[in-house]
């Protein structure tokens, strides 16, 4: 798309001043991202695209972000806490102050100020881990008593039931022909042998044992913003906010910031579950959502820690089955690469399991 473009969708927005430059950003694999720099503007904006493919409903989403980010923003200052505005995400609307975002005929965008001096990291140290519990810990805390109901941007996003069913679905479809090989079919009869045990949250739920809760659903390493001294400041990218288990925002830190390797490092034998990693995360996490998860919550950790990379091994593996059609890839088997680097963390983390409930169990009697 071109430059000029997209500096005008910018500045539909309510920007300090005329765009001076915009630049791509971030890493995601669903929607665009761009940095938006403002003539002698103090400050930055990242303006996005959404794939509306994927968000349907983008009154529901754009909702959920202005809901959520704006009752952060008052316990973060009903808590007195020092520069609040890195703290949380600020969405901007349109000059008309109609919305946060706009339909053009390139599509949906929306737009949040650019939080300065923050990076992301790659490399997560037992430090930032155990930062991150906290901070991932506070924020579901802070988001117990959000007055309404959110919608879900995304139906039954990380319902493992569900994307048990697209990956049976898939195979049995075979749209592009690659059940025919047979590492996908061996991958495929691995994955059902787990197929049960993973889908217990759903059963518990249904059998009033597990609740739901607002979680982030995509708290990856890579969506979480550190300052320059390496302390977190918040939470990005809340596109699938929504009511979840809390293995969703656990399991996928984990999932990211445990495995020795990126998601899709084809080198499957040096991917490995860090367990000092681990430790550090659940002992800040339950240090601050330790005062309100239930016992069941506590207990499954380990199940819901394991549930993640066998979600995303799923859901890798149900997209390269169908061609591609979901996630970004740079090459034809990207998706696969993808899967079987989730599958081998998936089995790290099971043969981990037992050690992990111990430590849970360590944390919690000594409280
Ligand atoms: C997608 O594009 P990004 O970084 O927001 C995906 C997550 C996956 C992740 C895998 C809406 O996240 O669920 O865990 O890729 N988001 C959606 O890296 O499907
Ligand atoms: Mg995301």
């Amino acid at each position: 798309m071109e430059t000029k473009r997209i500096q005008e969708i910018a500045e539909l927005f309510d920007i300090d001043g005329k765009v001076a430059a915009v630049a791509p950003m971030g890493q995601g694999l669903i929607n665009d991202t761009f940095k938006v720099a403002v003539e002698g503007g103090r400050r930055a904006y990242v303006l996005q695209r959404i794939n509306d493919k994927i968000f349907r409903d983008v009154n529901v989403l754009q909702r959920n972000i202005e809901v959520v980010t704006s009752h952060i923003r008052a316990k973060l200052e009903e808590a007195g806490e020092s520069d609040v505005d890195r703290k949380v995400l600020t969405p901007v609307f349109l000059k008309d102050g109609s919305r946060s975002w706009v339909r053009t005929d390139e599509g949906v965008w929306r737009m949040t100020v650019l939080i300065p001096d923050a990076v992301t990291i790659t490399e997560v140290t037992p430090e930032s881990s155990y930062d991150t519990g906290r901070a991932i810990g506070q924020f579901e805390k802070m988001l117990v008593d959000v007055p309404e109901t959110l919608g879900e941007t995304i139906p039954d996003f990380h319902n493992m039931e569900l994307r048990s069913r697209q990956l049976k679905e898939a195979a049995q479809t075979n749209p592009v022909g690659r059940m025919a090989d047979e590492e996908v079919r061996r991958i495929y009869d691995f994955l059902q042998q787990y197929d049960s045990q993973m889908c217990k949250a759903e059963r518990m739920h249904r059998e009033g044992l597990l609740p739901k809760r607002i979680c982030h659903c995509d708290a990856k390493v890579a969506n979480i913003l550190f300052d320059r001294d390496g302390k977190v400041l918040c939470v990005i990218d809340l596109d699938t906010l929504m009511p979840s288990f809390v293995f969703s925002d656990l399991g996928d830190f984990l999932r990211t910031a445990a495995n020795t390797v990126e998601e899709d490092d084809p080198a499957v034998e040096k991917v490995a579950f860090r367990m000092d990693i681990f430790k550090a995360f659940i002992k800040g996490y339950l240090e601050t959502a330790g005062s309100f998860l239930t016992e069941v919550e506590i207990e499954n950790i380990p199940y819901g820690v394991a549930l993640f990379p066998y979600m995303q091994a799923v859901r890798f593996f149900a997209d390269y089955i169908n061609g591609d059609t979901y996630y970004k890839t740079a090459y034809p088997e990207h998706n696969l690469v993808r899967t079987r680097n989730q599958v081998a963390l998936f089995k790290a983390a099971l043969a981990h399991a037992d050690e992990m409930a111990s430590y849970v169990r360590s944390l919690i009697s000594s409280r």
